[in-house]
């Protein structure tokens, strides 16, 4: 025939029956370097909701002590809505999926010291038994394997202004076209180029909704960037039933689904945030600041010049992100209970 003598057909191969949909997740076979924390496994097999973190916004988004303040509120947050909070890092080469209070402390006093862990960088940071604090692209990598579908964090990474010359896309836009989680956030910083960004989403398969009254894609520090999402969806049982379709369907992909900042959080002064980017974008350039150096170097530039503010309305985002998102998560536990 034509398939080679050494194919069989895998029993997943099949369509995947409501069964297999709804069955609750066992972490028990994850290799030996996973160390899932008990309260995350044990959520995890009684299907109840679980929300995965990114740790990159931890070391690398916010200084400290802030950033451990926030990672703490956040968490806090998730557990209000009756779900279970997974931090995802590496430790010393350990794939951690949930967080103590003592290694989040650990991994917002490393701060920048922490390897910034994207998917390429993963075997790495195992390997060299260092801490890796994992972008968007990481932890969904992570939180599948563990059986994660919802992930909250401020802002995924994107096509960079001038990607379409240096090639700079986000490994964050590849791995949503590759691993079926759903991303809740605030839309992606004006720091990057939103327009060629949902381009390439599209172009990865990867469904976009907004959270809220508005299609209209946010920026994250606004919540309007100029550019429609393909949906706009209103209530956390629509979010749920979307990505039970998504599972249904055995696509395979991811979702991003994209919560507006508050209008009360958002800083005044949009237009001067959007002056600093540009300056920050041609100081990259002059100064050869480049690859994955970029977006902390941008978000740093942005966070200085505008003395606190930005940092305000990333705090206060993130946690507006991590209700919807818990909620979304709730949601989807209790319509495939
Ligand atoms: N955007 C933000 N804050 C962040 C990041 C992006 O507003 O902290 C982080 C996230 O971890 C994201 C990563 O996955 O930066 C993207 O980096 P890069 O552009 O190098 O792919
Ligand atoms: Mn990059």
């Amino acid at each position: 025939g034509l398939r080679p003598s050494w194919y069989r057909p895998a029993a997943d191969c099949l369509f995947p029956t409501t069964a297999t949909i709804r069955r609750a997740h066992s972490t028990s076979k994850l290799p030996e370097i996973y160390d899932v924390h008990p309260e995350v496994a044990r959520a995890l097999a009684q299907n109840k909701g679980v929300v995965a973190l990114e740790s990159t916004i931890i070391s690398h988004g916010m200084p400290y002590p802030q950033n451990l303040e926030t990672a703490l509120a956040v968490e806090e947050i998730v557990r209000q809505q009756g779900c279970v909070p997974a931090t995802i890092a590496v430790l010393d080469g350990r794939v951690k999926v949930g967080l103590s209070p003592a290694d989040l402390e650990k991994l917002a006093q490393t701060g920048l010291s922490a390897k910034k862990t994207s998917r390429r960088d993963l075997a790495l940071v195992v390997s060299q038994k260092l801490v890796g604090a994992t972008t968007v692209s990481g932890t969904m990598v992570i939180a599948h394997k563990a059986g994660i579908k919802v992930f909250v964090t401020g802002g995924i990474g994107g096509v960079h202004r001038g990607g379409e010359t240096s090639m700079d896309v986000s490994a964050d836009l590849t791995e949503l076209g590759r691993t079926p989680v759903t991303v809740v956030c605030a839309g992606a910083k004006s720091i990057l180029d939103i327009e060629r960004t949902l381009e390439f989403l599209e172009t990865q398969g990867v469904t976009v909704a907004t959270y809220g009254d508005s299609p209209e894609f946010p920026a994250f520090y606004t919540p309007k960037s100029g550019h429609r999402a393909a949906a706009n969806l209103t209530t956390p049982d629509d979010c749920a039933a979307l990505i039970q379709a998504n599972a249904a369907l055995d696509l395979g992909s991811g979702m991003v689904i994209a919560v507006p900042i508050p209008v009360e959080d958002a800083p005044k002064d949009a237009a001067r945030i959007e002056q600093v980017v540009v300056d920050a974008v041609n100081e990259a350039a002059s100064t050869g600041v480049k690859g994955k150096d970029i977006t902390p170097f941008l978000l740093d530039r942005v966070k200085k010049a505008t003395g606190g503010e930005s940092l305000t309305a990333n705090i206060a985002l993130v946690k507006n992100n991590a209700r919807i998102g818990s909620r979304i998560a709730a949601a989807l536990a209790a319509q495939s209970a």
